[in-house]
Formats: structure tokens, C-alpha cells, sequence
């Protein structure tokens, strides 16, 4: 079965490889997306390490002079009715000696650092060629992961508490969850601009697994109402319709921090720096996204102050914290085994997208109960991370298992494992890679 799955996987990554970055898909996703390309480097690295570190820096070429890091860095080979919304809809202008209309101007969970530091930690088994390479390309990178760092708890703090705040769902990475409907019902929905502009989503994908009309009409509006602002932070908890903390991405943002203090160490800078903003984001975390009633983390609407009331995959995330105190791991555990994720009897699958047992659970709909490998691979992360090595070992086992059986798919179906959205899906292939080949404890175990 392995070799099977592997030499699958391989096939799906050179497929999607196009010249100097990875698409996620060939049909739906024909550009560079910023978290795809992380967790792609995690698994690429096995076997074309060169090409994991050209996606990187591909992605990083594209960093805008604030720092941020665009979600999407479009291909100039795509046509424009290939992709909506594209870059004429984006309307970013030149910056850094790039072309206008390049990228988006939306950000991505900052998962960089910690693909960057996996890959470089595997070169050691490509021989010495691969870890000069992999020592330079790390060099490159880390001035710019770190200005990624101070965008996001910079510009993107609206909060004022040192966290990221989101302006879009899209930014997220979990795009159509459950976890944005509250902040989401706020937003305006101006369906006029669905006769305007034409949803090619739809023409691709089946619309019972695409957001509704409502929800993408709020998506646009969104958009341009940042565009209008010239793509601005300033003021953005108060001028802004849709400003949020979430605890993936704001889970993700300190182990990339963690990440940091072990690239500061290879390359003699001072990893102290980052380990202390790890903590701090930890805390910030802690005190800001738990809900001590419910036991469990979520997202804050920084408009409102009010926390999320849907349980989503994103309040597990957490985990893959070093610095989490052992009570949070706990809780996250206690709700990773409930009915809520757990694995139930019926079925042998990786955790859902949301909780199984709310009455708007959606086998079908985007994140809004199908199985993705992505965040599952985080909660297996989480689970080593804090010792819980048993359930580790059946996640990576329950994830290796589906997609042999069904296919390096976008999602799965949480009932019956049967793979949905897009086959041939990149980070699919990437990341089974890596739970085909990792059986490891990470060495990155614990910030001292
Ligand atoms: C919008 C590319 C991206 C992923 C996201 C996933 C989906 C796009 C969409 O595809 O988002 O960015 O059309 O919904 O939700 O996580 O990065 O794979």
C-alpha cells in the first residue's frame, strides 16, 4: 500500500508542477496559493528538494514591501477567465519592481517557517550538495519569514492584544466554515455583484460543494470594499465589515515563531527573540480565544468582542503549540475524541472539518463538515507535539489509509471517506508523503 500511495503522490506533484511554483490543482487552482505552497514543500522535500525551495521562494518574491505575503501570486501564462476572482479583479498595483495585478492582496496562515525548517532539516538525507542549498535558501528566506512575522502582528494586530486579525474568510485557508457565519451575517450581501461578475467556480465544481450566492456575494464585497481602501490596515476594527482572530491562523503564526528560533539558530542569529514572541502569542491565545464555559478554543469577532458559538477544526489547531499548558492540550484532546471530531465507530476517518453533531453538519460543503489532510496533519503535529503519540499514530494511519483508498482528493466525504472537489490534489499528494515517511517525534519539541 505504501509504495502504491507514494508512487502516486509522486505522479500528482509532477503533474502539478509548473515550471517555478506548485498549482494546487490543475483545473480549479491554476495559480500559487501561499499555505498550499508550505504544506507542498513539507512533503515535495522528500523527493525534489530544489523544487520545494523554488516554490518558497517563488511565493516570497512575491512579498509585498509591508511584508505581507500575498494568498494567491497569479501565473502571467493563466488567462484571466481561468481563474475568478483574478487579477483584474485584484487590481494590485506594481510594487517591488513587479508587474501590477501580480497577486492578491490577502494574506494566508504563515506556515512558512515551519515548512521551510522541514525541508532543511531533511536535506541532511540528500547529501552535502542539498544542504548548502538548503543553508542558502534558508538564508533568503529568513529576513523575509520574519517580515511576514511583523506584518502580521504589526499592521494585521487590530485586536491590540499582539495576534493577527483576518479581513477575509479566504484568508483564513478555511474559507466557507461554519466559524466566520456569525461575523459573516454583518456583512452585506450585494447579489448585484453576482450578475456583475461571474462565479467560474461553479463551472468547474459542483455548486452543493461551493459556498452559497449569499456567502460569496459577502466574499466580493469584502474584497472591494479593502481595494477601495487602497489594500490599508490602518483602522481596520473600525472601518472594516469582517475583522476576526482566529486560532488557527493565530496557532499557526507562533509556531512559525518557534520555527524561526530554530532557522535563527542554523544560521547564528538569535532565536531567543523568537522564542519569547512564541509565548507571548501562546498567551494572547490562551486569554483571548479560550472559552472557559464551552472548554474549548474559538474564533473572536474583534468587532464585537463575542466568540464564535460553531465548533470548528480550527479551535483544535492550538495544539501544535509547544508552549500550550498541559490543561488547554487536554481540552483540545477531550474534544478531538468527542463525538463532536472523534473518530466514530461507523467510519475509521481523520477528524471532519466541524462538529458532526451540529444540526447544519454538511457532508458536502466546503469545510463545513468534509475531511481535509492539511488540518488533520496539524492535529497529528499537535497530538506528538504534547505526547499523545497513540492517537498520533491512528490519525496518521486513518489519513494514509483514506487517501490510498480514495485518492489524493481536495476533501473526502465524512461519512463514507468517498474524495470530493478536486482529484489530484497538491498538498494531498505532499503531505501523505511526508505521513508515509515521518513517523518521527518532532525535533522541534519544545520552546526552551
Ligand atoms: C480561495 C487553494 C485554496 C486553499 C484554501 C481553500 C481554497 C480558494 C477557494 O483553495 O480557497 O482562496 O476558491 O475557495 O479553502 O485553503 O488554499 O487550494
Amino acid at each position: 500500500m505504501s509504495a502504491e500511495l507514494w508512487n502516486s503522490a509522486v505522479r500528482v506533484l509532477d503533474k502539478n508542477w509548473a515550471g517555478d511554483h506548485m498549482v494546487p490543482s490543475r483545473r480549479l487552482y491554476p495559480h500559487q496559493w501561499s499555505w498550499d505552497a508550505a504544506f507542498i514543500a513539507v512533503g515535495l522535500c522528500y523527493v525534489n528538494p530544489s523544487r520545494a525551495w523554488r516554490d518558497l521562494r517563488s511565493l516570497f518574491e512575491a512579498q509585498w514591501p509591508d511584508g505581507r505575503v500575498p494568498h494567491i501570486v497569479f501565473d502571467p501564462h493563466t488567462a484571466e477567465g481561468d481563474y475568478f476572482p483574478g487579477p483584474v479583479f485584484w487590481d494590485v498595483p506594481a510594487y517591488g519592481g513587479r508587474r501590477p495585478r501580480g497577486s492578491t492582496a490577502l494574506v494566508q496562515p504563515p506556515l512558512h517557517a515551519v515548512a521551510a525548517w522541514e525541508v532543511y532539516r531533511r536535506a541532511m538525507s540528500h547529501g552535502a550538495a542539498a544542504v548548502r542549498e538548503a543553508h542558502a535558501a534558508l538564508e533568503w528566506l529568513y529576513p523575509r519569514l520574519v517580515a511576514q512575522q511583523d506584518y502580521l502582528t504589526g499592521h494585521r494586530d487590530a485586536g491590540g492584544a499582539g495576534l493577527a486579525s483576518i479581513v477575509h474568510p479566504w484568508e483564513s485557508g478555511l474559507d466557507n466554515s461554519p466559524a466566520w457565519d456569525a461575523a459573516m451575517s454583518a456583512v452585506p450581501a450585494d447579489l448585484t455583484l453576482l450578475q456583475k461578475y461571474h462565479r467560474r467556480d461553479l463551472d468547474v465544481a459542483d455548486a452543493a460543494h461551493r459556498p452559497t450566492d449569499v456567502d460569496y456575494a459577502r466574499y466580493l464585497g469584502l474584497v472591494l470594499s479593502y481595494r477601495d481602501g487602497g489594500y490599508a490596515d490602518a483602522h481596520l476594527a473600525r472601518d472594516h465589515d469582517f475583522v476576526v482572530e482566529c486560532p488557527n491562523f493565530n496557532a499557526i503564526l507562533g509556531a512559525a515563531e518557534i520555527a524561526l528560533a530554530q532557522i535563527a539558530g542554523v544560521l547564528g542569529a538569535d532565536p531567543q527573540v523568537h522564542r519569547a514572541r512564541a509565548q507571548r502569542i501562546t498567551t494572547a491565545i490562551v486569554d483571548r480565544l479560550y472559552d472557559a464555559r464551552s472548554r474549548t478554543f474559538r474564533v473572536l469577532d474583534v468587532r464585537t468582542g463575542a466568540h464564535s458559538p460553531a465548533r470548528c477544526i480550527s479551535g483544535l489547531v492550538p495544539l501544535i503549540l509547544p508552549d500550550l499548558p498541559a490543561y488547554y492540550a487536554d481540552d483540545i484532546m477531550t474534544e478531538a475524541r468527542s463525538a463532536r471530531f472523534g473518530l466514530p465507530q461507523q467510519t475509521d476517518l481523520p477528524a471532519p472539518s466541524y462538529d458532526r453533531t451540529a444540526a447544519d453538519f454538511d457532508t458536502l460543503r466546503y469545510w463545513r463538515g468534509p475531511v481535509w489532510i492539511n488540518v488533520n496533519w496539524l492535529l497529528r503535529r499537535g497530538m506528538l507535539q504534547h505526547g499523545y503519540r497513540d492517537e498520533a499514530e491512528d490519525l496518521r494511519t486513518a489519513m494514509v489509509r483514506l487517501v490510498h483508498r480514495s485518492g489524493e482528493y481536495e476533501y473526502f466525504h465524512p461519512m463514507t471517506g468517498e474524495g470530493i472537489g478536486e482529484p489530484a490534489f497538491s498538498w494531498t499528494a505532499a503531505l501523505s508523503l511526508d505521513l508515509l515517511a515521518d513517523r518521527s517525534i518532532p525535533a522541534y519539541a519544545r520552546a526552551a
